[in-house]
């Protein structure tokens, strides 16, 4: 089948005119023209143009706020707190994360909440925004029910994702993101889509019976990763940007929006570290003692988390982004609407 390849800027253009033309105010507009396009760029087909339907039945539906305008508390404390009113998750943490990282290198240690977004991004952009500071960070938030807990038989928790980021000095950040279901919702759908089977052990049907089949697993659950300790990483995700942060945990967002055809609203958690500030100038050099691990790591022939991403960058800004017929076909379709 015929592909075209487009240059960022032309997919920056083409995705920021669908989102502008379906009603999104500016601010939303190009936040999550970035993260999408990111996603393509990075060869993350699961938050890609592939989320844009989903932003725009969520929008069409009147469950996200097109304009709305996110609001930045701070009460003294290591906490910060930004409200997003509603809105995308993506514009609430820009307006976040540059005093996240100047709260983090004045304290050692600071945290962002952002409450009331709706949320469909990958995390991996915002560690970057914090590790491009020299700052360690994390990023976690809830999804809507769709994943059984370990030994469990229906959906509880959400795909909860977690990332993680360390800063290098003359390299790309060490940078892990991973759904703590065996796999994004976004890859069975995208299965589903090409009318292929699932991998073993992914997900279970209505009935709770194992089962490969895309439309199945969306009937029915997907399954945490790495069993009961996958399932215990999900439930801390639950409690700390859930309950703790005072939002809507999986089962709740389910409920509020009735669907999981839908973008899912709830909070997000992301906590920003000065490791210089950690180690105190203890056992030497942090920066320098992380290279050591990763080196040794890289020694046996293991490679980086994220390594697969900033090679596809490269590629994407060297030779451009190539999408299929389909997908610019898709593309059309919805500037076109
Ligand atoms: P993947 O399993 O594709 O990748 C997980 C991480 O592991 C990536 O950082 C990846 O790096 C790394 N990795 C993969 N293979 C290796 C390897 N062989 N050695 C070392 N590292 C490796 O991610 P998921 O499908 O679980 O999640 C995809 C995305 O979905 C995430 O970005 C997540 O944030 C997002 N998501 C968002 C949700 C939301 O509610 N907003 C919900 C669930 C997921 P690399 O990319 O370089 O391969
Ligand atoms: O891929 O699981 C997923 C997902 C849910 C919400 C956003 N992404």
């Amino acid at each position: 089948m015929s592909e075209t390849t487009l240059t960022l800027d032309e997919l920056e253009r083409l995705v920021g005119e669908i989102l502008r033309k379906a009603g999104l105010s500016p601010l939303h507009a190009d936040a999550l023209t970035r993260v999408i396009v990111a996603g393509e760029r990075d060869a993350c087909k699961s938050h890609g143009i592939y989320r844009i339907e989903g932003c725009l039945r969520t929008l069409k539906a009147g469950k996200v706020i097109a304009d709305a305008q996110p609001e930045l508390t701070r009460d003294g404390s290591a906490i910060l707190r930004v409200d997003a009113k509603g809105g995308f998750s993506c514009a609430a943490f820009e307006l976040g994360a540059p005093v996240l990282a100047e709260k983090a290198r004045a304290l050692g240690l600071a945290a962002l909440v952002i409450n009331d977004c709706t949320h469909f991004s990958a995390l991996w952009p915002e560690i970057e925004a914090l590790t491009d500071q020299g700052l360690a960070a994390m990023a976690m938030c809830p999804s809507y029910a769709s994943v059984a807990p370990a030994g469990g038989s229906a959906p509880l928790l959400g795909t909860n994702p977690f990332a993680f980021g360390w800063p290098r000095r003359n390299a790309d950040p060490y940078v892990f993101d991973f759904a703590t279901s065996v796999a994004a919702r976004g890859e069975i759908e995208l299965h589903r889509r090409a009318g292929t089977r699932l991998p073993e052990g992914w997900a279970i049907d209505a009935s709770g019976a194992p089962t490969t089949d895309p439309e199945a697993a969306l009937a029915g659950a997907m399954l945490p990763f790495g069993g009961h300790k996958g399932s215990a990483i999900s439930m801390m995700i639950e409690l700390l940007a859930g309950v703790m942060i005072g939002d809507l945990t999986s089962p709740e967002a389910l409920e509020a929006l009735g669907t999981t055809t839908l973008v899912p609203a709830h909070g997000e958690l992301i906590l920003a570290f000065d490791p210089a500030r950690f180690a105190q100038g203890r056992a030497g050099d942090p920066m320098a003692r992380a290279e050591t691990l990763f080196e040794a790591l890289l020694g046996q022939g293991a490679r980086l988390p994220s390594q697969r991403r900033f090679q596809a960058r490269a590629r994407a800004r060297s030779e451009g982004i190539r999408l299929s017929a389909d997908e610019m076909a898709l593309l059309h379709r919805l500037r076109d609407l």
